[in-house]
């Protein structure tokens, strides 16, 4: 079994959801920090041109969105599963509102002025700069922007929804942790790491108390490797590959076809491979790169759309 390699920034809410997803699994792993803004040179080669953070990465397979690393991660480490049977529909819906709806008002909240004045990175107006070109790019085309006076009551009023949740439950769905408690607290971490900010929590005592006992998971056993380790990594081993399934009667695609797959959202850098397996829950292409040989490319079906390339008529 290859190793877990982590391709993650210490900033990035995405990658703290599952770095403490980690932490709760005991898990030991590689992780390479990769920059906060394009260009990513060590990581396009594994994905093929998805750019967001993280991504996962398991020899030569890659998997894109925090959606399939969890599914992924909790596979590999089934002890405490983060998927209790019951609730289904309900872990998943809140998880995807809360990486979505929530998540935006949470990075509208962290981006507004009097919050950027102690970051150091916002104190380079050269880097500032690049940044938020960087972040254009990435945004253009979606509705990922909410305005903060739009922001502030939607945050207030589902703060208050989850301490009255958390008042009678250890976690947001029992006495275990599901996926919707690790998109919870990333959002919140994200908010509450920032000291202009984490007053907001003041009033939701039992949402603090929950975040204390999330934070105690901690990261996990982490080693840092390059971005050359983990390209050599995947170049070394084939990926996994998978039988075909086909989902050809709702989506018109075979396996074997040549494809693109981008997400539905924002960060609209379409990846090009072959179809190699496609359910209602994944998608996987096989590509190949001058760099890292084949590599099979993993996506979510939910927040991601699948066509037939665009160069082979
Ligand atoms: N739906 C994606 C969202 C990932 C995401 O938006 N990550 C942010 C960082 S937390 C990002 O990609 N920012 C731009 C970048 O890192 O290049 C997921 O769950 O992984």
């Amino acid at each position: 079994m290859p190793k877990i390699i982590l391709h993650h920034y210490p900033e990035s809410p995405f990658s703290e959801k599952i770095r403490l997803l980690l932490g709760y699994k005991h898990a030991g792993y590689q992780a390479v920090t990769v920059p906060v803004i394009m260009p990513k040179p060590e990581l396009l080669p594994l994905t093929g041109g998805y750019r967001r953070t993280p991504v996962l990465q398991l020899g030569a397979d890659i998997y894109c969105d925090t959606a399939l690393i969890a599914r992924v991660i909790d596979e590999l480490l089934p002890e405490g599963t983060i998927y209790p049977p019951g609730n289904e529909a309900t872990v998943a819906a809140t998880a995807r509102w809360t990486d979505s709806v929530f998540f935006r008002s949470c990075v509208s909240l962290a981006f507004q002025p009097q919050a950027l004045a102690e970051n150091e990175l916002f104190q380079d107006p050269a880097a500032a700069d690049a940044f938020f070109r960087d972040r254009a790019a990435l945004t253009g085309g979606s509705s990922l922007a909410m305005a903060a006076r739009t922001a502030l009551p939607l945050f207030h009023n589902h703060l208050g929804n989850l301490d009255r949740q958390l008042a009678g439950s250890a976690f947001l769905f029992g006495n275990q942790p599901t996926e919707a408690d690790f998109s919870t607290y990333h959002c919140c971490w994200f908010v509450h790491r920032n000291a202009a900010l984490a007053g907001e929590f003041d009033p939701y005592a039992n949402l603090r108390q929950w975040m204390s006992v999330m934070r105690e998971f901690g990261h996990g056993e982490q080693e840092a490797i390059g971005g050359e380790d983990a390209l050599a990594a995947a170049a070394a081993v084939s990926p996994r590959v998978a039988e075909g399934q086909s989902l050809e009667a709702l989506d018109g695609l075979r396996p074997g076809e040549r494809v693109e797959v981008m997400p539905t959202d924002y960060g609209f850098d379409p990846v090009k491979g072959v179809l190699m397996q496609s359910s209602v829950e994944h998608l996987s292409l096989l590509r190949e790169d001058p760099q890292v040989g084949t590599v099979a490319v993993h996506f979510p079906r939910v927040g991601y759309q699948v066509t037939r390339a665009a160069d082979d008529g």
